[in-house]
């Protein structure tokens, strides 16, 4: 047999769309692992994460971003879409992704940003799991890509995995030849104490209604290992409000425990180790919309 070795290819590929569409949940299906937390409200993801994905082939560093929106009202809605616009540059490739349910205004806001930014660009038309008639995505293709040049585009599911293996070749191949840039087993640039903050955060915005989640924030505050191996996390919750403090704790602290029930688990999972967590909460009143507040709670890439 005579076949020629291709080179190895080592890129960056934003992750950009509107809250909600599902890049979080594509990105972590790709990598295999929760590098980036889930929720079905809109802001769950808030800061860029990296998700390092590597095989013999390619290494693709994913930039999850927080979705872009046109809710500026407060600080922490301006640093979450500067925070996505800025991932815009310097990237090979920007992967657009839609829910292929629901076009919304939002959905136009990062159409235009896309389709003035340089690199290739792939369309990932996201959740066609709820459609019964897929054909009832060709018009809406037709309309983005009007609008907007795309190298490929593809419909699929990120939760149930499906046409994620063609995606994922096809944005290797869009990727420069170079070595790893990380090394081959690495998931992410961020710490194990960010991990941390964001597990907890995960569990709070999957537990709260509808207010709540944005008006939260987390910092770890402890985060070591005590003699006997086990590893001590210490999480402040930060609300804005003592109401909001009283609905986190709970009914004789049910919630809480909940939630740190939740955390923990994934935590000892992620950590490959056991954890003990201890959860606070604080009032914190401004906290979302002071900037320097922000910086200190590590609003600040
Ligand atoms: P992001 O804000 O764009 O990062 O979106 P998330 O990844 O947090 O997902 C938002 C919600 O959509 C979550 O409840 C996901 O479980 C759900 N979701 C994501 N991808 C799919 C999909 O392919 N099909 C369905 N049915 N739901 C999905
Ligand atoms: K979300
Ligand atoms: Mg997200």
């Amino acid at each position: 047999e005579n076949h020629t070795e291709q080179p190895f290819r080592c890129g960056y590929v934003a992750v950009l769309g509107r809250p909600n569409v599902g890049k979080s949940t594509l990105m972590n299906h790709i990598l295999g692992q929760k590098v980036s937390i889930t929720s079905r409200k809109p802001q769950t993801t808030r800061h860029r994460v990296l998700g390092i994905y590597t095989d013999n082939e390619a290494q693709i560093l994913f930039v999850d971003t927080p979705g872009i929106h046109s809710k500026e009202e407060r600080s922490i809605n301006r640093y979450m879409n500067r925070a996505a616009t800025s991932s815009m540059t310097d990237v090979d490739v920007l992967l657009f992704v839609v829910d292929g349910t629901q076009w919304t205004d939002d959905d136009e806001l990062v159409l235009n940003k896309v389709s003035q930014a340089k690199g290739k660009k792939v369309l990932f038309v996201n959740k066609v799991d709820k459609l019964t008639d897929k054909e009832e995505l060709l018009p809406h293709i037709a309309q983005i890509t009007e609008k907007c040049h795309f190298d490929a585009v593809f419909p699929g599911s990120a939760l149930k995995g499906q046409n994620l293996e063609q995606l994922t070749a096809t944005l290797k191949s869009y990727l420069p030849e170079g070595d790893l840039f990380y090394p081959e087993d690495y998931i992410t640039d961020r710490s194990e104490r960010f991990m941390a903050a964001e597990l907890i955060r995960e569990k709070l915005m999957r537990s709260l209604g509808e207010e709540i989640p944005y008006s939260s924030t987390v910092e770890i505050e402890q985060f070591k290992f005590n003699d006997k191996g086990v590893l001590t996390i210490s999480g402040l919750i930060l609300v804005e409000r003592p109401g909001q403090k009283a609905i986190i704790i709970g009914k004789k602290g049910q919630r809480l425990k909940q939630i740190g029930r939740d955390a923990r688990l994934e935590m000892e999972e992620l950590f490959d180790c056991k954890v003990f967590l201890e959860l606070w909460v604080k009032v914190k009143d401004g906290w979302a919309d002071d900037e320097r507040a922000l910086k200190s709670l590590g609003y600040n890439d």
